[in-house]
């Protein structure tokens, strides 16, 4: 499929809404009316969850398109945001029920903070209870600018059996799986087409001083000049206008693709929008990766400007191939022209986020940056000699996914995986087991516990050992004490008279560091110092070794006897959530040994709320899981490291091994 049929540059949309509302069976729909195959899953009514952009490509009336299914669960949001940086308009896929309308909220907000145009499709229109109005009213109070509605449902009896063009003034009725045919506006309709029409011409007038001259002295526009306003407002982000449909039965998806085909801006509009020159030599960007067996590495790029051929130099890479998905399958191509979206290969050493040109290193446009983790699980190998198979498998995910952090663990030896939630962490243990044959398990992380002293305490380390020859002797004599928080360890030498030589004392504070990873509870201690006082030796039985013995056997006894007391880390936590939840997080959070500092107003975020607090980490592991299903999957949650606390659970722990 060539790109330009018509000399118009291919253009894109991604289809973006909440979990479950029917992009991947819209996707599909879509794909299907444009006379392309497309790949359907073997249970369309049980459909899997969609965790990566699906790339379709087609043409409709002529024009070429891609189109981007994308995930709608938060925790797969990074691939939308990655997808909604690179297209040219979003189609937006809610459901009929204005309860609903506060999931798509954050959407909408983030959708008009990139300016991108957008159009509401509101889909399982057969399943529409009480008025459209109410959906579009619960939906238009998360919106920053009007949404207008496009069609009118035709309610017949139980069901909606189609609908009038508001523009057009025309009805017509739904017919599953084929075009719809038109037909008589249904008499008791007429007042409720004509207020539709009148607020969309309202609307618009708002934004355009001859519209509105015609609205106050009541001459009707013509479809052309509201058609014409309408793409017009709709680049600018100054309208949204709604669609219904029912991607299931594959209605409304025609009307849906002539809006597309109308109001979605062309490459040059987009590149305009985001301030990429429309002149120069050829330029791509990469926005997203994946490791595709037989193929190899896929960097998935739109075209922002010329063409680009197979073989070129991208990235100091020399290209080795170009795909599209017509019918999901890879198709190669010998070149990619202004406006696709398409797949290079063997791109190793060009990264998500790349901005590519042949032969150059171009300047590097703008890509958005993963979002932080709010979810961690420790993995091991159920076989230890999979370790280092492990690391490349996770190098490579990590480049598929940057929402994905590995961190090793020094303190615990764990190998923890940082991301999304519960769903996203699973995902990729699934690929290490699907793609990497790698079995791995899962626990919750450690929690890296410290400890320190509370008293200072003198102790006498003392190793006399007499084994045939030479024997081994040491003696020393330290000092521990507390420190402030946060001021680290800290060994002094004070011996004077050459009680202990010279040479022996880098020993004793070895081995008194050394001791200190370990305390009584078994973690690190942090925030004491470590004085040696006074000791003795002997010419002969004397060496390093034994200083260090006796240095740990002192340390050992000592910390026991210094009050030792876990600490446990503590961390700042704020919790965002929409102004009906604030209450339900404020429990939350007390509910888990947390102190709430205080509430505010979410910054940029009109109806939504800021919950401070500090949370000890321990509590922390779950916590998205259950401020997700508190918050219609909405509120979200990051930290930051506070302080260490003495912690309670010490004395339970240290009763416990006594
Ligand atoms: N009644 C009805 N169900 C639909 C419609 N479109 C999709 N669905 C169903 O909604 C569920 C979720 O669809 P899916 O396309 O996977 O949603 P996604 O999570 O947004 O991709 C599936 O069971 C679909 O069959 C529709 O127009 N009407
Ligand atoms: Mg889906």
């Amino acid at each position: 499929m060539s790109g330009t049929q018509n000399g118009r540059s291919p253009r894109s949309v991604a289809l973006v809404g909440p979990y479950s509302s029917g992009k991947s069976s819209l996707f599909e729909a879509m794909v299907e009316v444009a006379g392309a195959p497309v790949k359907r899953p073997a249970d369309p009514r049980n459909r899997p969850m969609t965790t990566e952009i699906r790339v379709g490509h087609c043409s409709y009336l002529g024009d070429a398109w891609s189109v981007l299914d994308c995930p709608g669960s938060i925790e797969f949001a990074y691939e939308v945001t990655s997808a909604l940086s690179m297209v040219d308009i979003a189609v937006v896929v809610c459901e009929p029920l204005p309860a609903r309308a506060l999931t798509v909220a954050p959407l909408l907000k983030q959708l008009a903070d990139l300016h991108l145009p957008h159009i509401l499709f509101i889909n399982k229109i057969d399943t529409l209870e009480g008025s459209i109005a109410d959906t579009l009213a619960a939906l238009q109070s998360h919106a920053r600018c009007p949404l207008v509605l496009r069609q009118v449902p035709i309610i017949d009896g139980e069901s909606v059996s189609g609908y009038v063009d508001v523009v057009h003034e025309r009805a017509y009725r739904y017919r599953k799986g084929q075009p719809s045919e038109l037909m008589q506006i249904p008499s008791n309709m007429q007042d409720e087409e004509q207020e539709a029409l009148g607020k969309l011409v309202e609307t618009l007038a708002d934004r355009d001083d001859v519209l509105l001259e015609k609205v106050l002295e009541d001459v009707k526009p013509g479809t052309d000049e509201i058609y014409r306003n309408l793409r017009k407002d709709l680049a600018d982000g100054a309208v949204v206008e709604a669609l219904l449909g029912s991607a299931d039965n594959v209605s409304g998806v025609r009307r849906l693709w002539k809006a597309l085909r109308h109001d979605a801006p062309f490459t040059a509009e987009t590149a305009t929008r985001k301030g990429i020159p429309t002149e120069g030599p050829p330029l791509a960007q990469i926005f997203k990766t994946q490791h595709a067996g037989h193929t190899g590495k896929l960097s998935y790029a739109r075209i922002w400007r010329g063409t680009i051929k197979d073989g070129a130099t991208l990235g100091g890479t020399r290209l080795g191939g170009i795909y599209q998905f017509p019918g999901g399958d890879l198709a190669k191509r010998a070149e990619a022209g202004e406006g696709e979206i398409v797949a290079f290969g063997r791109l190793d050493g060009v990264s998500t986020g790349a901005t590519v040109s042949p032969g150059a290193t171009p300047a590097q446009l703008p890509f958005p940056a993963p979002p932080a983790a709010v979810y961690a699980l420790a993995i091991a190998t159920t076989d230890h000699k999979d370790d280092v198979k492990l690391n490349g498998a996770l190098q490579k995910i990590r480049e598929e996914d940057p929402t994905l952090t590995v961190v090793q663990e020094q303190d615990t030896s764990e190998t923890v995986l940082h991301g999304q939630g519960e769903m996203h962490l699973n995902a990729t243990v699934e690929r290490l087991s699907r793609n990497y044959a790698l079995k791995v398990a899962t626990h919750k992380p450690q929690v890296p516990y410290k400890e320190t002293i509370r008293k200072a305490v003198h102790e006498h380390g003392r190793l006399k050992k007499q084994s045939g020859g030479h024997g081994q002797f040491a003696d020393v004599k330290i000092d521990i004490a507390p420190r402030q928080r946060g001021s680290g360890f800290e060994f002094i030498d004070k011996v004077v008279g050459g009680a202990v030589p010279r040479n022996f004392i880098p020993a004793v504070g070895e081995a008194a560091e050394e001791a200190a990873r370990k305390g009584p509870f078994g973690f690190p201690v942090v925030d004491i110092s470590v004085t040696l006082v006074d000791g003795q030796f002997h010419s002969v039985d004397s060496s390093d070794m034994a200083f260090k013995t006796a240095t740990s056997l002192a340390m050992k006894e000592g910390l026991a006897k210094a009050d030792p007391v876990l600490l446990e880390p503590i961390f700042r936590v704020t919790i965002s959530v929409p102004n009906d939840y604030t209450a339900r997080a404020q429990r939350l959070v007390t509910g888990r040994r947390g102190q709430i500092l205080g509430f505010a107003e979410r910054e940029g975020w009109p109806g939504w709320d800021d919950v401070e607090a500090l949370v000890p980490e321990a509590e922390l592991h779950d916590l998205i899981i259950e401020l997700r299903s508190q918050t219609l999957g909405l509120g979200t949650y990051r930290k930051q490291f506070d302080h260490l606390a003495e912690s309670r659970a010490g004395q339970e722990l240290r009763r416990g091994a006594a």
